[in-house]
C-alpha cells in the first residue's frame, strides 16, 4: 500500500533516536553521576578479567579504574564540559586489563558518558586534517570544490562510496558530487525525500557532526542501569549510540554494510551531508573520526563564504544589467514599447521566455505571451487576488482553468497602478520537470496494532517524476528582481508624465 508521506511522515519524526538505550557493540558505555558512581553500563562492557559488570552498578569508577586513570578522565570531563563536545583520550590503558583503548568523554544532563574503543584493529591514517585541507584550497568553482571534498574523503576514510548529499528547501535532498568504487551503481543526480532523514536526525546532526553505523547486521548491546534511574540516558553526542532500527533496515533495503555521516553546517543550517557507504562492515579509528569532524567544520566555513562570493557576483552582474535597463528605458519616450524591447536585459535579471505591457489599454509584448483576451482574464483573476506589488503564478491553469495556454505556463504580474489596471507580466513557458527520485518517494506504510507507521522503501531505482503544465517555480531572488524592476519603472513613469506636464505648461 503506497500513501502520501505528509499525512504520516511525523510518525518517523517522533523516534527518541538520542535514548534508544543502545550501543553498537564496536565500544563500551559506561555513565557515572557527578560522584562517579556507576549509574549505567552497556551489557558488553569489559573492563579487564574477573571483574563483573552486573557488580559494578552503584559502585566507584574512580575506584576501579584507578588514581592515573581518573586523572586524565577527569581532566578530559573538565574539557569536554567546557567545550561541549566530547574529548577524547588515545591510546589509553587501565590497571585492570592490557587492552589498549581509545577513550572519547563527555557530560550528558548530570551524567559523565565514558566510552571506550578497543584501539588494537583500527588502522588509522596521519594527517588526514592536512592532507584534506591542501586538496579544498585549490578548486576555482564550487562544483570542482565538491569533486575535490568527495575524492578527498574517499581516500581519508577508505569508504566504497562518498557522497556529498544537499538539502533542498522541502527537505528532501540530492547527490550532488560522488566518488565511488567503479562497479557500484551511480547515485549522483538522484533525488531522496525529506523523510528519509527525519526531522529528530536532522536537528542532532546539526549538534552531533558525524556519526558512524559501522555494521548493519551488528547485534547491539543494551545499556543497564540501576533499577531507580527513570530517566533515559541521553546519547545525543556518544560516538558508540546504536541507531534506529529504522534506519538500519533501510541501509540493508540499500546493500549497504556500513555507513558514516558527516554534517556541512551553514548560516545555523543543516546544508548537506557527506554521506559514505561501505559495501562490508567498517571500524574508523577514534582519532581519524576527530580530523574528520574538525575538518568538516573547517569545510563548512570555506563552503559558506564562497556561496556568499557567488551571491555577490551574481548580484554584481545583476545590478549591471539593471542599471543598463534603466537608462535604456529612460531616454526613449514611449515607455510601454521600450520596455518589451528590454527582454534581452531583463533575461539576465530573471529567467523568463517573454514579457508583456498592459498600459493605459494599450498591450504590447516580446517573446512569448498569452493572448489579449486571455490577458483579460488574467487582470480579471489578479483583481481578485489580495493586493500585492508582485503576484507569482507557477501553474496558470491551476489559478484559473481559461487560462490554460499552449505557451505560457507561468507568470510574474507586476502591478504597477491598479485604476487603471497598468501591469508589467513576464511570462515562463511550461517545462516538463523531470526529477530522478532513487526509488518511489511516496513511503510505503504497515499497520502495527492501530498505528499506521513508515517503512524504508525497498527500490532504490532510479523513479522519474514527471511534473507537466507547470513552468519552473520563481524563487525568492526572482521576486525580488522583479519587485526592482516595478519600482525603477513606477519611478519613470512617474518622471514621463511630471515631463509631459511641463510641456504642456
Ligand atoms: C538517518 N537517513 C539517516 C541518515 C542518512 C539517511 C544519511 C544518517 C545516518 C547515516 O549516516 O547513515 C538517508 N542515506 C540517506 C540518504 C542517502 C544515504 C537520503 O546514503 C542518499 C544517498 N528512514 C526512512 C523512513 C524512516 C527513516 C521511512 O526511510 C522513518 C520511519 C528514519 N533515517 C531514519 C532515522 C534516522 C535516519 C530514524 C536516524 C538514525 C540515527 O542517527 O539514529
Amino acid at each position: 500500500q503506497w500513501q502520501s508521506n505528509s499525512d504520516i511522515g511525523t510518525e518517523c519524526d517522533k523516534e527518541p533516536i538520542h535514548e534508544l538505550g543502545r550501543v553498537q557493540s564496536f565500544g563500551f558505555l559506561a555513565a557515572t553521576d557527578k560522584e562517579g558512581i556507576f549509574t549505567h553500563i552497556s551489557r558488553n562492557a569489559d573492563f579487564g578479567p574477573g571483574i563483573d559488570n552486573n557488580a559494578l552498578l552503584g559502585t566507584s569508577f574512580w575506584e576501579l579504574v584507578g588514581r592515573d586513570a581518573s586523572h586524565s578522565i577527569r581532566g578530559a570531563l573538565h574539557q569536554a564540559s567546557i567545550i561541549k563536545k566530547p574529548t577524547r583520550l588515545y591510546a589509553f590503558t587501565l590497571p585492570t586489563t592490557d587492552t589498549l583503548f581509545d577513550v572519547s568523554v563527555h557530560q550528558s544532563g548530570s551524567s559523565s558518558i565514558i566510552e571506550f574503543e578497543n584501539r588494537d584493529h583500527r588502522a588509522s591514517q596521519d594527517n588526514v586534517l592536512a592532507a584534506m585541507m591542501s586538496q579544498i584550497a585549490e578548486p576555482d568553482t564550487l562544483d570542482e570544490l565538491y569533486a575535490a571534498l568527495v575524492a578527498g574523503i574517499k581516500v581519508a576514510s577508505g569508504f566504497d562510496r562518498v557522497m556529498l548529499y544537499r538539502f533542498l528547501d522541502d527537505g528532501a535532498g540530492e547527490v550532488i558530487a560522488e566518488m565511488k568504487e567503479s562497479n557500484m551503481e551511480p547515485f549522483l543526480g538522484l533525488r531522496y525525500p525529506a523523510s528519509d532523514i527525519p526531522k529528530q536526525a536532522r536537528e542532532l546532526y546539526k549538534k552531533n557532526l558525524i556519526r558512524v553505523i559501522t555494521d548493519v547486521h551488528d547485534v547491539t548491546e543494551p545499556i543497564e542501569c540501576d533499577h531507580d534511574i527513570k530517566q533515559p540516558l541521553d546519547l545525543s553526542f556518544s560516538r558508540t549510540r546504536a541507531v534506529s532500527e529504522v534506519h538500519i533496515q533501510y541501509l540493508k533495503n540499500m546493500g549497504v554494510a556500513a555507513s558514516m555521516s558527516i554534517s556541512l553546517i551553514v548560516d545555523g543550517k543543516l546544508w548537506g551531508l557527506i554521506a559514505c557507504h561501505h559495501n562490508t562492515a567498517k571500524l574508523m579509528s577514534s582519532r581519524v573520526l576527530e580530523e574528520l569532524e574538525l575538518f568538516s567544520e573547517l569545510f563548512s566555513l570555506e563552503l559558506a563564504r564562497r556561496l556568499v562570493m557567488e551571491r555577490i557576483i551574481v548580484s554584481e552582474n545583476a545590478n549591471a544589467s539593471f542599471a543598463k535597463m534603466l537608462s535604456n528605458l529612460s531616454i526613449s519616450n514611449s515607455l510601454t514599447l521600450s520596455t518589451v524591447e528590454q527582454l534581452d536585459l531583463i533575461k539576465k535579471l530573471i529567467d523568463i521566455d517573454g514579457i508583456g505591457c498592459a498600459f493605459n489599454g494599450d498591450y504590447k509584448h516580446n517573446g512569448v505571451s498569452l493572448s489579449e483576451k486571455k490577458i483579460h482574464m488574467l487582470v480579471e483573476v489578479l483583481q481578485k487576488l489580495p493586493n500585492t506589488e508582485v503576484h507569482e503564478l507557477d501553474n496558470l491553469v491551476a489559478a484559473d482553468s481559461r487560462l490554460s495556454d499552449k505557451h505560457v505556463a507561468g507568470v510574474l504580474a507586476l502591478q504597477i497602478s491598479k485604476l487603471p489596471c497598468d501591469y508589467i507580466f513576464l511570462f515562463r513557458t511550461s517545462v516538463t520537470q523531470e526529477v530522478n527520485w532513487a526509488g518511489n518517494p511516496e513511503k510505503s506504510v504497515s499497520q502495527i496494532g492501530d498505528r499506521k507507521v513508515l517503512t524504508p522503501r525497498t527500490s532504490f531505482e532510479k523513479w522519474v517524476e514527471y511534473n507537466e503544465g507547470k513552468a519552473k517555480s520563481w524563487t525568492t531572488l526572482d521576486i525580488e528582481r522583479a519587485k526592482s524592476i516595478r519600482l525603477g519603472i513606477m519611478e519613470l513613469t512617474i518622471r514621463h508624465l511630471h515631463e509631459k506636464e511641463a510641456l504642456q505648461r
